[in-house]
């Protein structure tokens, strides 16, 4: 909406589309054509208020290291020199050279780095890149996602689909609430969660949280259980033997609804293996006492409904699916699923109610792992990669310092005959390009947006300002591209054009959409799997069997069985507190994502990181030893690599376990230690087992005072 007021103010109303999980409305005022400020959502509920980093985004738009014109490296790779160069002479370099590795050594040669930049719905980042690679002939792409893998993987092997979550509003309906490696209140999930955790909190449903650290969403909790990284699902198995032993379960519902429980329950007991899984078993495993255990397992089996929010940051570690697969058995032996305030322990998902842009499918078969691509890069066909990676793209993504182990990713970076980048700021991974291409934000476009969750609402995003110096949008860019390496047919629409076709047929008006800038869908809180509960008859789960399969042979017949059984089990993560590794890194690394950027965005915004200083949380327990004090700077090393960082030394961390919000920017000085505080420099480059997910929080490290 563009509402006059003041003299010469207008408010544009736009959405903010980074990936920090939510999507909120941000209201340039605008002035002389200048943004002068900027305020949030204060219309009519459900409102869609904007966090720290999208009220400061004019610090952003602004900011004097913002990309202004294209331009060509003239130093060493990762040096950050550049020299200005025009349009043409870009756009002409990247076809050259895109051409000249396409006919030497085929289009596979070609690594699409597209990443969550723009998670709009028109401006999408990696919608535009992989439709030029697609019609140009293929590329190389990349599989297992760092975000939610395990997550994915165990609700799609346990339920058939890949959304299984009530809708947040509905958690209002619950008895009992327990937040497991879930902080909105920091990272959000769902611009409302924290809001609706809220209300929660006002009503008086009591709330439970487990996460190794007393996290901003902890204050909302009446209960905090520390646990270690990586242990969840021996908690989980063991709070399933104390329902077991104590008749707590809902064997009626494992009956009609799912299949294999009585494996999973010869587990638990013991009679698979000869170890029962014992609240004292996992008490050894977790940290948690048994006492505690005990006492949430009686609790989530008995205050119906109750609702277990499984986090994405505890499948973020080795056999991360394990965690996933044991919750949805909780959420089974409960009987909290399909019913209103329980909930399935699934992954959340994102459902919008507006058309999809249209895509180009790869014509080539050929992906990497993600966390590997480093060493796919390194070791290639060789090494029984499916190409030989010789160009990357990136768009959209701060990449290399996104993934696991850096110091393999800048070898990596070295190898590759061309890098282009199109990006915004000079970031860690822009410095590697050899061409680099400025691209608008989203305030210099117009757009749509639709919010992580349930798809509550839309957000019309409204050009607030002309493009920035000589930036263009991605879609714009790859437009003047396409011709140039001989694709004539690669955009035929206008802005416009496309995002009209986005809403058509739908319950959206355009030019109303337009106007107010929002819309929200109105409907009752969407209850995951109603249907197949209510009538199972005539809604079979999207399984093999038609269940819910606690028992799968989907898995089984991956003969695995170690790393991927076909029950849920507790596997010994390596880089965990039984690692020999332990001796020399004795301390347990996570790298959470904090509430002063969106993964790697905003960490060079002085506005924001003014919050709080990027540290290091340390225990107490493990500070005194190392004569660490609060403020100082440590040195955290291990066989990957070092960074230095200030110690935050707090009880708000449990003992044994550090951690550093990830997306700090890499500045690694001339002997490779990074100051920037920029964590995966020390991650391992390891995958779960199912789809090759991240595992960056199964990482041992160790500190000393610098
Ligand atoms: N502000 C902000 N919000 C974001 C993002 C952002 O960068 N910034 N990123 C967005 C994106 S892309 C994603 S994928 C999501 C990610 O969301 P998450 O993966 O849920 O975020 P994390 O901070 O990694 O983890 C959440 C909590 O899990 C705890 N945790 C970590 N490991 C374990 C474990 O092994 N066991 C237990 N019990 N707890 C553990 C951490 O201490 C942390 O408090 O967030 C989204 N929201
Ligand atoms: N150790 C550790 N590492 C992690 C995680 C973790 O928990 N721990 N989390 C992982 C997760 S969940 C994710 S999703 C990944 C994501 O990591 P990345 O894929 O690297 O995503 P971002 O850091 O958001 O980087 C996006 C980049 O796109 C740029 N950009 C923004 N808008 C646009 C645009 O319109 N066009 C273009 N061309 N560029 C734009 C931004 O300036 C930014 O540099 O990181 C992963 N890395
Ligand atoms: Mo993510």
């Amino acid at each position: 909406m563009a509402t006059k007021i003041g003299e010469g103010v207008q408010i544009i109303t736009t959405g903010c589309p980074h990936d920090c999980g939510g999507k909120c409305i941000l209201k340039a005022w605008v002035k002389d054509e200048q943004i002068v400020a900027i305020t949030t959502d204060d219309g009519e509920e459900p409102q869609l208020r904007a966090c720290l980093r999208g009220r400061a985004y004019r610090q952003r738009v602004y900011a004097s290291d913002r990309l202004k014109y294209p331009m060509r490296r003239t130093g060493e790779r990762g040096e950050g020199q550049f020299e200005r160069i025009t349009w043409d002479e870009a756009l002409d370099t990247v076809a050259s050279e895109m051409l000249r590795i396409k006919k030497t050594y085929g289009p596979e040669a070609i690594l699409s780095c597209t990443g969550p930049g723009s998670l709009s719905l028109l401006h999408s980042t990696g919608l535009w890149l992989n439709r030029l690679l697609g019609q140009f002939g293929g590329y190389t792409s990349r599989h297992g996602s760092m975000s939610n893998q395990g997550a994915s993987d165990a609700t799609r092997f346990t339920y058939g689909t890949g959304i299984a979550a009530n809708e947040i509003e509905d958690l209002l309906n619950s008895r009992f609430i327990i937040l497991w490696a879930w902080n909105s209140a920091e990272m959000v999930y769902g611009t409302n969660t924290t809001w609706v955790l809220t209300q929660a909190r006002e009503k008086g449903i009591p709330i439970t949280i487990v996460d190794p650290r007393y996290t901003d969403t902890a204050i909302l909790a009446e209960e905090w259980i520390p646990i270690y990284p990586g242990t969840d699902s021996a908690m989980m198995v063991a709070m399933a033997y104390v329902m077991l032993k104590e008749g707590l379960h809902d064997q009626t519902f494992l009956d009609k609804y799912t299949i294999g429980f009585e494996k999973f329950r010869d587990y638990v007991t013991g009679k698979e293996d000869g170890i029962s899984k014992t609240p004292h078993w996992a008490e050894t495993i977790t940290g948690v006492p048994a006492s505690t255990i005990e006492s949430l397992a009686r609790r989530y089996a008995t205050l119906k409904p109750a609702a277990l929010l499984p986090g994405l940051g505890m499948q973020r570690t080795a056999y991360g699916e394990q965690c996933f697969r044991t919750a949805i058995t909780l959420a089974a032996m409960t009987g909290n699923i399909g019913v209103s305030g329980g909930g399935p322990a699934g992954e959340w998902g994102t459902r919008i109610g507006l058309n999809a842009m249209p895509r180009v499918t790869n014509p080539l078969e050929k992906t990497i792992p993600t966390s590997k691509w480093a060493e796919a890069v390194l070791l290639g066909k060789a090494g029984g990669y499916p190409s030989d990676i010789k160009l990357i793209y990136v768009c959209g993504s701060n990449f290399f310092m996104q993934r696991p182990n850096i110091n393999k990713g800048v070898e990596a970076l070295k190898k590759v005959e061309f890098i282009v980048c199109h990006e915004q700021f000079l970031t860690p991974t822009a410095r590697f390009a050899d061409i680099l291409i400025p691209v608008t934000t989203h305030l210099e476009r117009n757009d749509i947006c639709g919010i992580w969750g349930m798809g509550h609402s839309a957000i019309f995003c409204k050009q607030a300002i002309a493009p920035m110096d000589e930036c263009k949008s991605d879609m714009e860019i790859f437009s003047e591209l396409a011709p140039r390496i001989g694709i004539t047919n690669y955009n035929d629409h206008s802005e416009d054009e496309w995002l009209k076709s986005l809403v058509e047929n739908t319950e959206i008006d355009y030019k109303e959409f337009k106007q107010n800038g929002v819309h929200h869908f109105r409907h009752e809180p969407y209850i995951a799997f109603k249907a197949q509960i209510s009538d199972p008859v005539h809604n079979p789960f999207r399984t093999p069997s038609g269940k819910i399969e606690i028992y799968s042979q989907r898995l089984a017949d991956m003969n695995r069985p170690d790393t991927i059984p076909p029950i849920p089990k507790y596997i010994e993560p390596w880089e965990g507190r039984n690692d020999p590794l332990r001796v020399h890194y004795p301390l347990q690394l996570l790298t959470t994502h904090g509430k002063r950027t969106a993964l790697s965005v905003y960490a060079n915004i002085p506005w924001i990181q003014e919050v709080e200083p990027h540290a290091m949380w340390i225990n107490p327990v493990d500070a005194k030893p190392r004569e660490i004090q609060n403020g100082d700077w440590v040195r955290l090393f291990n066989e990957r690599g070092t960074l230095m960082i200030k110690a935050k030394v707090t009880q708000r961390i449990m003992p044994g376990v550090v951690s550093i919000d990830h997306g700090m920017w890499y500045k690694p000085d001339e002997l490779g230690v990074d100051w920037g505080g920029s964590v995966n420099v020390l991650t391992r480059d390891e995958d779960t087992p199912i789809g090759d997910g991240g595992t960056t929080h199964s990482c041992l490290v160790e500190a000393m005072k610098a």
